[in-house]
């Protein structure tokens, strides 16, 4: 009798729990190009080429390790483009009698797969479990990374000494706060040429895709494990070393700066979170890296990563429709065109569209910032989020989004709204020094509009926020202005918004 272990785009493991089921003598690992999966959302170009290509690399390999394996394409005619319509096809050619697979990475594929009767295995791919989470979860009102992370630093014993954590200390955050010194030396990103079966992807995608937002060229993403442990190595020895100190830096014609690149491959399974976190603590070990370098680096993976997973699953459905701050404004033009004057903006739309990537701080405290103030409908915010990166899978991304940028979850996750006047992005960037717009000044024309909608968005939620002792001083200094000063910047940040 033939089972179907379906491999889906995310899921480019050969140690997948399901796969270690399979026999290969008589089972099938299904792999399936579908349209709906690139079409809603409208995928970048560059992020479906990726993970097309990677597909089909990793199909070779699975017959390499003597896995007898059906590949659709999507561009075979008989393809009926969705999850759903090829399975059931693939049950028919191959009679097979049960479905087997890991658990997704996102709630509508998990029911989709459910309905069909598939068995679902854990992903062991992470570090935790979403069982581990709901225990720890249990009865707390807060659900603080930081708290999950040691819990989970001290049982795998990763960067600990004799039961305590390394340096004495859980994180080192304070020291990973500073700007990019000028004249310092970035190293480019890892980079390869696309071979045969990429080059064929990129045509496809080119003559399937053509109107979808980003560039598709160049093209240097591995695709591959050996790709993906390769560009690993390289952030090991030429970036992590300065990964805690400029972490939160932005420069303008700087993309990649000291960041890793890997969260594409990770997230795709092409390199495995364990591994990563490893390759950080020797660097530490050998006197490669220094200790808030790679506690930085660890902290992301060991605990953002493993935690927002957690809270996705704990909390689905419901998180998706979270909006408790009742934003419902339209995501502006700007966010596909990057035609805008506000330079920090213009610079982050660029290379999100050129790159299929920008890093954190670009993510969170400009491209999500600018969200958060000006009340951007959370619907539309996520979708934008998951279509434009190429590390972005639901699981991921919602909370990064809903929880991190739009505090819709109403502090599930963060504490407080990471909201921030222009003040911010000068101290962490050079993209003021470009602007038409003065940082320094609140009101008027040239007034840099994130000060007035700053001040806006703090006013609009008084009854929610104020409360909020993280923001007691916050609300102390909107307490102190002058009612003039508020009602001219209110007046500033509705012509700001007006504009939109
Ligand atoms: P580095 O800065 O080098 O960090 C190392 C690794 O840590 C990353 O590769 C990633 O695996 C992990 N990591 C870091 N921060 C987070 C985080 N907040 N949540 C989960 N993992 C983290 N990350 C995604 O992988 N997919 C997403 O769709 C995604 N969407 C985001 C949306 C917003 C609004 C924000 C603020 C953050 C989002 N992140 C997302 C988290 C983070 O921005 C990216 O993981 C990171 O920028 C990827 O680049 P890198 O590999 O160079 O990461
Ligand atoms: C994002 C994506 C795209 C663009 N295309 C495919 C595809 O053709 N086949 C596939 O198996 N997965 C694809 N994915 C990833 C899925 O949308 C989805 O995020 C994962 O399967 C997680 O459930
Ligand atoms: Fe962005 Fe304001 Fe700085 Fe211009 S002045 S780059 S809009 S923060």
């Amino acid at each position: 009798m033939t089972r179907l272990f379906p491999v889906l785009g995310d899921q480019l493991s050969l140690g997948l729990p399901s796969l270690a089921m399979a026999d290969k003598a008589r089972d099938v690992v299904l792999m399936m190009e579908v349209r709906a999966e690139a079409i809603t959302p409208r995928h970048h170009k560059k992020k479906i080429a990726f993970l097309l290509s990677a597909m089909r690399h990793f199909a070779q390999e699975l017959r390499a390790a003597g896995y007898k394996v059906d590949y659709v394409t999507l561009d075979d005619p008989d393809n009926t483009q969705s999850f759903a319509g090829e399975i059931a096809r693939a049950q028919t050619r191959h009679g097979a009698t049960g479905i087997i697979a890991t658990w997704p990475g996102e709630y509508r594929v998990a029911e989709m797969l459910r309905g069909l009767g598939a068995e679902l295995l854990e992903d062991t791919r992470f570090l935790s479990t979403r069982a581990d989470f709901a225990a720890w979860a249990e009865g707390r009102k807060q659900l603080r990374m930081e708290f999950f992370y040691r819990q989970l630093r001290a049982r795998r014993g990763v960067l600990m000494r004799d039961g305590e954590p390394e340096g004495g200390q859980w994180n080192f955050d304070t020291e990973n706060r500073k700007p990019l010194p000028p004249g310092l030396t970035i190293p480019p990103p890892y980079a390869e040429l696309p071979d045969a079966l990429t080059e064929a992807v990129l045509a496809l995608v080119e003559r399937q895709f053509p109107d979808h937002f980003g560039d598709l060229r160049p093209f240097a993403y591995a695709v591959t494990r050996v790709g993906a442990l390769a560009a690993l190595r390289q952030f090991i020895a030429q970036r992590l070393s300065r990964f805690g100190d400029y972490q939160d830096a932005m420069r303008q014609g700087e993309p990649w700066l000291f960041h890793s690149h890997i969260a594409l491959y990770l997230n795709c399974g092409l390199l495995l979170p364990g591994e990563c976190i490893a390759a950080a603590e020797a660097a530490y070990r050998a006197g490669a890296a220094p200790l808030n370098a790679a506690e930085g680096f660890i902290r992301q993976i060991l605990g953002w990563r493993e935690y927002v997973r957690g809270l996705y699953w704990l909390k689905m459905p419901g998180y998706a429709a979270q909006n408790a701050l009742g934003a419902t404004r339209p995501l502006p033009e700007f966010y596909w065109t990057g035609e805008t004057e506000m330079n920090c903006l213009r610079q982050c739309v660029a290379e999100t569209r050129a790159n299929a990537y920008a890093h954190h701080i670009q993510r969170l405290m400009v491209l999500g910032n600018f969200a958060l103030l000006a009340g951007l409908d959370p619907r539309a915010v996520n979708e934008w989020y998951l279509l434009v990166y190429a590390d972005a899978y639901e699981w991921v991304e919602l909370p990064n989004v809903s929880g991190m940028v739009l505090f819709a979850d109403g502090g599930l996750l963060a504490s407080k709204p990471y909201a921030a006047g222009g003040a911010y992005i000068n101290r962490m960037s050079d993209y003021c020094r470009h602007c038409r717009y003065d940082v320094t000044q609140k009101t008027g024309p040239r007034a840099c509009p994130f000060n007035a909608l700053y001040w806006d968005f703090l006013a609009r939620h008084r009854d929610t926020l104020a409360r909020n002792p993280r923001l007691a001083l916050a609300y102390k200094n909107l307490g102190r202005m002058a009612p003039e000063a508020l009602a001219a910047l209110r007046a500033r940040a509705g012509e700001v918004l007006a504009a939109l």
